[in-house]
């Protein structure tokens, strides 16, 4: 008989789908094919910042974390290419956390290429050529606490300017999300869904593996059994 396990990367992957979606259609999947979807784009040189492998050349593979879309920021050696994308989003009351995959590549060293998220047109997470070393080996997670923002109707804009001038940059970014939590006053209702289920500590968890700000649920320190120990305090006592 062979044994199935349920491992907990699954039971991670399956709370996290269980969460409410604030950025819609962050994989690009749907805004690439037919935009602009849900995503304003901007691109000097090439029309949108959208990819599927057809930009590089027909029938080349996409270099997408999931899917087949990304947005490739940069590009282009021998020209300034600005490019951004934008959308209207409305992040419930609570804690809230803006989280990307970022790769990169450059050539340059002035510090003069970025890449930048902001929100309302407040900048919340840039990197430079300069700064770009932790993000050039694979996709890699970037988790910004935008907490400020948490409640109420405000504009996402991811955007970047490279300067040409034979050096090229690229900054590829895919599965833009905002995870939220801890909404209404009852923390424990970690994926906002209805009342108080296994699907909460499910949540939890995701928080707590991808070290979001949400599972400090003692409020001190980093992260730790306390923390579990808090959330499922919080549980029993439910919401009302
Ligand atoms: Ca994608």
């Amino acid at each position: 008989m062979k044994t199935c396990l349920v491992s907990i990367a699954a039971l991670v992957a399956a709370s996290g789908l269980a969460q409410g979606q604030v950025v819609n259609d962050g994989s690009f999947e749907a805004s690439g094919p037919v935009p602009p979807g849900s995503w304003t784009q901007f691109s000097t040189n090439f029309g949108t910042p959208l990819c599927n492998g057809e930009c590089i050349g027909a029938g080349s593979p996409t270099e997408a974390r999931t899917g087949q879309w990304w947005a490739w920021f940069g590009g282009i050696d021998t020209a300034v290419e600005v490019g951004s994308l934008t959308q209207s989003i409305t992040i419930p009351a609570g804690t809230a956390q803006l989280e990307f995959y970022m790769v990169g590549f450059t050539e340059r060293t002035d510090g003069t290429d970025f890449i930048r998220a902001q929100i309302d047109g407040n900048t919340v997470w840039t990197v430079t050529d300069q700064t770009l070393g932790p993000y050039t080996l694979d996709y890699t997670l970037v988790s910004i606490n935008i907490n400020a923002y948490a409640g109420g109707t405000h504009i996402l804009k991811i955007d970047s300017v490279t300067n040409g001038g034979n050096l090229l940059t690229n900054f590829w970014i895919d599965d833009v999300v905002i995870v939220t939590g801890g909404t209404g006053g009852c923390y424990a209702n970690c994926d906002q869904i209805g009342g108080l289920t296994g699907n909460d500590f499910q949540c939890f968890l995701n928080a707590y593996v991808a070290n979001l700000a949400y599972a400090n649920c003692d409020g001190v320190g980093g992260l730790t059994g306390n923390d579990f120990q808090c959330f499922l305090d919080k549980y029993v006592a439910g919401c009302s």
